[in-house]
């Protein structure tokens, strides 16, 4: 999927829900909502009671008893009384779209066959549950591990190998797609290869169901109400069957994992057969990420990033998208390419953002406006950085040139403080979204400049602990 947590505000609110996590993370589990809560809570109730009068202990008046049980009886049953009384709103607030469905233009046939007996899944991340704790980002990798594992550079060279071998195999395609819309063949590869590993991985839900789920508990009801009534309308217009609405936990389908909202902007028929088929059709969904690139602005010809070392001296907190130079100026203040290369007069005047992934550790770039296009299929870096790596790869290119350098990442709830402590301390002024991305890297600079500390632009345990001591 493509989502754009909208570029200014309208890509924020795609870019983290979108997505398809080719691995589950401890959060996924964590977040699991715990249906068996009741049966344990009934176990360990019935057990002291039988236990005191097994040992003689003065037995207890009827009426009390009658009492006490009632009370326990209703200990036991409340969360499952919760849950059924849960699920009757979730069927009343399905059933309450149904206007919004039909001016939509979906019949009361396909409404009913799609929501007929539907229940939520109260597993899925990104909920807002009474009782649960909600974390603002979900267990998505790009977000929860550090670059060194999210980047693995043997998964890299793997899915670089198929990538290779793909590209023989539609030559044709990604030729003409190349042509129409001036997307390379290698960077269409990788957003396919990152969001379905070429299509070998399985979706795990319901499209259906994830988006009613989303749209009732999620933490962007709204966004995900108007997919939810898009999804019906696809399955309306019959583009898929209901069974083969597979889709991520973010409700994202197809081999390159669009939203319905998605599929209606930039879904094409490129293989002629007069449906647009991003499930099955390679040719369709290939086209189909290369146009939703395209109308986000992808310039032909142009790099997503470059490798650079930086200066001993840089000032990370520039690494901004606000702040762009044209790459020769940045070469001109001490900057330099990772791997030697000698770029072209049109190359060197391309305006482009200081990236710097670990603040001062690790590999620097220079990311271009196609790097920020990309960012808009899905907001990360990381996303990013893996699409942009992995397409030069299926082009030959070497590994990155400097290594990754950090060990551990702030859990979420951790960088949710820090977007806090950093906006109440004037510091920062984006989402409270617990993803460390460029804005809070070099927020996190600025207050380090101010507070006389070392400045390396990493959110790290030392800082959360040096904003919570009030320095
Ligand atoms: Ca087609």
């Amino acid at each position: 999927m493509l989502a754009s947590v909208l570029r200014a505000k309208a890509l924020n609110m795609y870019g983290t829900i979108r997505w398809l996590r080719l691995l589950p993370s401890r959060n996924d589990i964590s977040c699991r909502p715990n249906p068996p809560r009741a049966n344990r809570a009934l176990g360990r109730g019935s057990l002291p009671r039988r236990a005191a009068t097994e040992q003689g202990k003065p037995r207890l008046s009827r009426g009390l008893r009658a009492l006490l049980g009632g009370a326990l009886l209703w200990l036991v049953l409340s969360p499952a009384l919760a849950l059924a009384a849960a699920d009757a709103g979730f069927t009343r607030f399905i059933a309450s779209l149904w206007p919004e469905a039909e001016a939509e233009g979906v019949s009361r046939a396909t409404f009913d066959a799609a929501t007929r007996g539907l229940e939520p899944d109260y597993g899925l991340p990104d909920l807002e549950l009474p009782g649960r704790p909600t974390t603002a980002a979900p267990a998505q990798p790009e977000f929860v591990q550090v670059p060194a594992t999210y980047l693995k550079e043997a998964s890299l060279a793997r899915l670089a190998q198929d990538g290779q071998r793909l590209l023989q195999t539609y030559r044709p395609a990604l030729s003409a797609i190349e042509q129409r819309f001036g997307v390379p063949a290698p960077v269409i590869l990788a957003i396919w290869g990152r969001e379905t590993d070429y299509g070998r991985y399985t979706l795990p839900y319901n499209a259906v169901r994830v988006l009613a789920t989303q749209a009732y508990v999620g933490r962007r009801k709204d966004q995900f109400r108007s997919e939810f009534i898009l999804a019906l309308k696809i399955l309306d217009e019959g583009h898929v069957a209901l069974k083969d609405m597979r889709a991520s936990w973010a409700g994202a389908m197809g081999l390159t994992q669009f939203l319905p909202s998605e599929f209606y902007k930039h879904a094409v028929d490129f293989d002629g057969d007069g449906r647009r088929d991003i499930w099955t059709s390679v040719p369709d969904a290939l086209a189909s990420a290369a146009k939703q690139l395209k109308d986000k602005g992808w310039q032909t010809g142009l790099r997503w990033a470059y490798e650079v070392r930086a200066p001993q001296n840089v000032d990370c907190t520039k690494g901004i998208p606000d702040i762009t130079h044209p790459v020769g100026e940045w070469l001109g203040k001490g900057f330099t390419l990772a791997r030697d290369a000698r770029l072209a007069e049109n190359e060197l005047a391309q305006p482009a953002s200081l990236l710097q992934p670990e603040g001062i550790y690790g590999p620097s770039f220079l990311a271009t406006a196609n790097y920020f296009v990309i960012k808009e299929y899905n907001f990360s870096d990381l996303y990013v950085l893996f699409v942009g790596h992995l397409s030069d790869m299926i082009s030959g290119a070497l590994p990155f040139a400097t290594p990754w350098s950090a060990a551990s990442q702030l859990r979420t709830a951790d960088v949710e403080a820090m977007q806090r402590k950093l906006t109440a301390a004037g510091f920062y002024a984006d989402k409270i979204d617990g993803k460390a991305g460029m804005k809070t890297r070099a927020a996190v600079g600025a207050y380090q400049k101010s507070a006389g500390l070392k400045v390396d632009c990493w959110p790290s345990g030392n800082v959360l602990r040096a904003l919570s001591g009030g320095h």
